[in-house]
């Protein structure tokens, strides 16, 4: 309980802390996209004043089907009108980036439409109407939605029914959470059933500005529906959920707003925790919970409670608030009104098909169950086809309504028009009075009034990431080889890239796979290469675009190879047009064969390779083999090295030639990244640096390269870019001793605005001579060059365009004692342990600052770093199923080192634990369905079955908690139980569930 109203409490302060956008005023009064229309969406204009297409022909593609219809769209709005009825099978249609379409179901003669087969994807359009359709995926190959938009704006879905998706049924998110482009869109008085096992979920609604009004989830294990962002989530229906119902956020923590109102959850036989209507909040999910029931007795009665925040899962509760949030406002009814509205009118009810009337139906005697195929249900239902009423001049309106309205039959043209002038076009008039008829008597079909001020979610700016310099990475003959991974992951996966030495046999070829069951090691090296420096890569880089995803300098000549995945086909431009197919290869123990290009370059060479050229096999190594080992390197460095800054800014750079030197290589370092790095080559003793910023101090050294190799460095100089017509800036503030140890002491001062870096001095004595140690980009530093059991003083400078600013007050920090290595940590143990994690304790090592944790799977090679802790204990929730146990080591640390490692230990993998609540979903003459819950630490399940006497025997496996067993006899008494499995075995066994199927004599 107390935990409940701390989050709660949190919540409130949070919310007290948004502050309202300044005047964002409701723009609330534009004509709504049909009389009916609410919420968000309402004021779609979908295919308004625009060209009307019919949809005449069942085949897939063609004129007059229904891909046409969508997909020869422009840039005219259009109209989609329905000649005919019945089924209408579909190929996948990817409706991408067009705006202005309404598709008018209500058009449809017979018993409407319904649309199966395959999947229709909205992606960055605007403006849809979509009304009184069915959108019916069925049993497929392949895993899908029934429908799915995404990134789009003004939408409006009324009156039509979805199912069967064998993903999700209707799912509608923004691409990017982190910017969603999704807004406006409203679903109402709509049908979203009987999402397929072994998914069967509702849908994602994620990330969008939507409302959810007067629809009907059914027989959806999960997802009813999981949502993100803004939701107005009001008088709707959820019944028979299995899993899970309404899923507030989940576990990512991305942030919600929703009100959760006028809702009626009903509990089905497949409701795992009845008591639950709201599930898997957390605190980023802002919650309004008013006035829904809850009916979780499963008693065939309705007679459904307001159980307040107690429909809450109290485990993962939600943030919730005391005010709705302010949304375009929808009529809000009493639960038990919205109830009959909804079982009453929602979905494509001009006429009920059997699906609906079958979920309907079911919903009000609390009967039905999740399914896992629609003809286990009675499939697809004949739907009456009609011949539409004669439409002479094609304009969308019949020749006679036309003639009753005193509009011209053979004139296309006035569809457009207004006679009446209610703003709706005469074809509109007509379209909204077919559907007039699916709304209940009385119910308002205008908007409530509002000129309220919408709420909107805060804007948190997230200031970008000061990326700290990197040092560099050098080998023998490679400088400064720089990673630019564009991709996701980028940043991780140049972490990972490595300057090896002496390529052999049994290295590991990747730096992002060394450990894990996707470690991959070299099988065979060809005399070549062999014994060569060689760049490791990382997988994940194979994504990357960049034109310079590795660059790098050569201090000798050199031929560079390039160690390429020969299923690739296609080899990338940059590759192909410059490098020559040695036709070597390099192979791994996946096995993969990697080809050898190869291309030889001079000594100072910047060497630049772009992307891999296959996003889905392995990203390229690269091995460099000097080829003038003999000769010798320059023997003596630059010197006399100078520097001058001028306008762009630029500094040029000059030296005295050395003699034998082939190219020069130009090391920098400055205030804004302190470590030496190559930044260009020159053929002559000068050289411009254009990539200066003003403000900023540089510091130059120079070698001379030759074929066989590189000279020592220059000495150095120094070169401020400052600016003498500007004034200096005011000297830091506030500086002090933020730590100060043996062998090191950190410094902190206050931020000076404007100031580029800052420039660190130290003395000895507090009247001497203080020295500059180094430069800092930020407001602290950490000087590592003291020693034990002495006294520093310190100020600091802080450097702009218009030079150093004077220096500030000085500080002391006094060393402490010399420190030793601690001690190796003992008593490593396991505090607990299950499939899913390890708790694991040692005791306090003398002298340690924090402990370095090592792990090493049984199916591995090698201990890797897990985790460095402060703390003498660590939870390891990261062990694999995948593998028989771990061994630990735990290392001590302090600024003097790491001990030697503990004892090892060894942590054997537990069985799993068995899975929970099992229960039986949809039972018919030859199937049944089966639902269970899951505990984690799993790697697949195991169903038994046994008939009574018999002894049980594995009737199948499945990697999700759900499983359809498909080879059951009619009229037979099963029992059926469940366990879970990972590498060290399986779990004790579920509950039992009983089941007879149907039929049999
Ligand atoms: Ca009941
Ligand atoms: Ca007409
Ligand atoms: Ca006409
Ligand atoms: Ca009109």
């Amino acid at each position: 309980m107390k935990r409940w109203f701390a989050l709660l409490q949190g919540a409130l302060i949070g919310l007290s802390l948004i502050q309202p956008l300044p005047s964002a005023k409701a723009a609330y009064d534009k004509l709504p996209a049909f009389p009916g229309a609410e919420g968000f969406g309402y004021a779609a204009t979908g295919g308004r004043g625009g060209e009307v297409y019919h949809v005449t022909s069942y085949e897939l593609t063609g004129p007059g089907t229904f891909y046409d219809a969508l997909m020869t769209a422009g840039t005219t709005p259009r109209t989609i009108v329905f000649d005919i009825s019945g089924e209408i099978t579909i190929p996948q249609i990817i409706v991408r980036n067009k705006s202005n379409l309404t598709i008018a179901g209500q058009t449809a003669p017979g018993d409407g439409v319904t649309i199966r087969g395959n999947n229709i994807r909205f992606i960055e359009c605007s403006d849809i109407v979509i009304r009184y359709m069915r959108f019916r995926l069925g049993v497929q190959i392949f895993q899908d939605d029934s429908m799915y938009f995404e990134d789009s704006q003004n939408v409006i879905v009324d009156h039509s029914s979805f199912s069967w998706g064998t993903d999700e049924v209707l799912s509608i998110k923004s691409k990017d959470y982190d910017h969603p482009k999704s807004k406006n869109i409203t679903v109402q008085w709509s049908i979203i059933s009987e999402g397929l096992l072994t998914h069967s979920m509702g849908g994602l609604v994620e990330m969008n500005t939507i409302t959810m009004h007067h629809n009907l989830y059914a027989h959806n294990n999960d997802r009813n529906p999981k949502t993100k962002g803004v939701m107005d989530f009001v008088n709707n229906v959820v019944y028979n959920w299995g899993q899970f119902p309404y899923v507030a956020g989940g576990e990512s923590g991305t942030k919600g707003y929703g009100n959760v109102v006028g809702n009626y959850f009903i509990a089905g036989i497949n409701s795992e925790n009845p008591e639950y209507a709201v599930v898997r909040g957390n605190e980023n999910y802002h919650l309004f919970l008013d006035d829904n029931r809850i009916d979780s007795n499963k008693n065939g009665k309705l007679d459904g409670k307001d159980s307040g925040s107690g429909m809450m899962e109290a485990e993962r509760p939600s943030a919730l608030v005391p005010e709705r949030f302010e949304y375009p406002p929808v009529h809000t009814e009493e639960p038990e009104t919205a109830y009959e509205h909804v079982l009453g009118y929602a979905g494509d009810s001009l006429v009920r098909d059997a699906v609906d009337k079958r979920v309907t139906d079911g919903v009000r005697s609390q009967t039905g169950a999740i399914i896992g195929d629609e003809d286990d249900v009675g499939g697809f239902p004949a739907l009456k086809r009609e011949a539409a009423a004669a439409d002479t001049d094609r304009d969308g309106m019949p020749d006679v309504w036309e003639l009753a309205q005193g509009l011209d039959p053979n004139d296309p043209e006035d569809r457009n028009g207004d006679r009446n002038r209610d703003g709706y076009t005469n074809l509109e008039d007509y379209l909204n009075e077919l559907a007039a008829p699916g709304y209940p008597d009385g119910y308002p079909l205008t908007p409530p009034d509002w000129s309220g001020t919408p709420f909107e979610p805060p804007v948190v700016s997230v200031p970008e990431p000061e990326t700290e310099p990197v040092p560099p990475m050098n080998g023998e003959t490679v400088r400064s080889a720089v990673v630019h991974d564009d991709s996701a992951n980028g940043a991780v996966n140049a972490a990972a890239w490595s300057v090896q030495e002496n390529l052999e046999p049994g290295d590991f070829v990747a730096g992002d796979r060394m450990t894990g069951n996707k470690t991959y090691k070299f099988a065979s090296v060809p005399d070549e290469v062999q014994g060569a420096e060689w760049i490791r890569t990382a997988v994940g880089s194979r994504s990357a675009a960049s034109e310079d995803l590795l660059s790098f300098y050569l201090a000798a000549d050199a031929d560079v190879y390039v160690a390429h995945d020969s299923r690739i086909a296609t080899k990338p431009q940059w590759l192909a047009s410059a490098y020559e197919d040695t036709g070597l290869a390099v192979a791994d123990d996946q096995p993969v064969q990697y080809e050898l290009y190869k291309k030889h370059y001079p000594a100072g060479s910047r060497v630049v390779m772009g992307p891999n050229g296959g996003t889905s096999q392995m990203n390229y190594f690269v091995v460099v083999k000097p080829t003038a080992a003999d000769t010798p390197a320059p023997a003596s460095s630059p010197s006399e090295l100078a520097g001058t800054l001028s306008d762009g800014p630029s500094i040029s750079l000059q030296w005295s030639p050395v003699d034998d030197a082939a190219a020069y290589l130009i090391y920098r370092s400055s205030t804004l990244d302190p470590n030496d790095k190559v930044v260009g080559s020159s053929t002559t003793a000068t050289y411009a640096d254009t990539a200066v910023e003003m403000g900023a101090v540089y510091r130059y050294k120079v070698s001379a390269a030759s074929a066989g190799g590189e000279s020592s460095l220059s000495d150095s100089i120094e070169v401020p870019a400052y600016d003498p017509s500007l004034p200096a800036p005011s000297a830091p503030s506030d500086l002090t001793v933020a730590a100060a140890r043996s062998l090191s002491v950190d410094l902190a001062w206050t931020p000076e605005d404007d100031a580029v870096g800052y420039g660190i001095y130290r003395s000895s004595e507090p009247e001497g001579s203080f020295e500059r140690i180094g430069y800092a980009r930020t407001a602290s530093y950490t000087d590592k060059t003291v020693n034990p059991s002495t006294t520093y003083f310190y100020r600091v400078t802080a450097t702009a365009d218009g030079g150093e600013s004077e220096p500030s007050a000085i500080v002391t920090a006094t060393t402490k004692q010399p420190v030793v290595l601690p001690q190796a940590p003992e008593g490593l143990s396991a505090a607990s342990a299950t499939a899913s994690a390890f708790e694991l304790k040692w005791r306090e090592s003398d002298g340690a600052e924090s402990y370095n944790l090592y792990r090493k799977g049984n199916e591995e090679d090698g201990y890797t770093l897990i985790a460095n802790t402060a703390e003498t204990g660590y939870t390891d929730d990261s062990v694999s199923a995948g593998q028989t146990g771990y061994a630990y080591r735990v290392a001590a640390v302090n600024e003097k080192g790491e001990s030697e490692p503990s004892d090892d230990l060894f942590v054997a993998m537990p069985l799993p634990e068995k899975p929970d609540r099992l229960i039986a979903g949809l039972t018919g003459e030859t199937f049944v369905g089966l639902i269970w819950t899951s505990h984690g630490g799993v790697t697949q399940y195991n169903i038994y079955r046994s008939t009574p006497g018999k002894p049980a025997e594995l009737a199948g496996t499945a990697k999700v908690d759900t499983f359809y067993d498909r080879s059951a006899e009619p009229g037979t008494h099963y029992l059926y139980y469940v366990k879970a499995q990972n590498a060290s075995g399986e779990s004790i066994k579920s509950n039992d569930v009983s089941v007879w199927t149907t039929g049999g004599e």
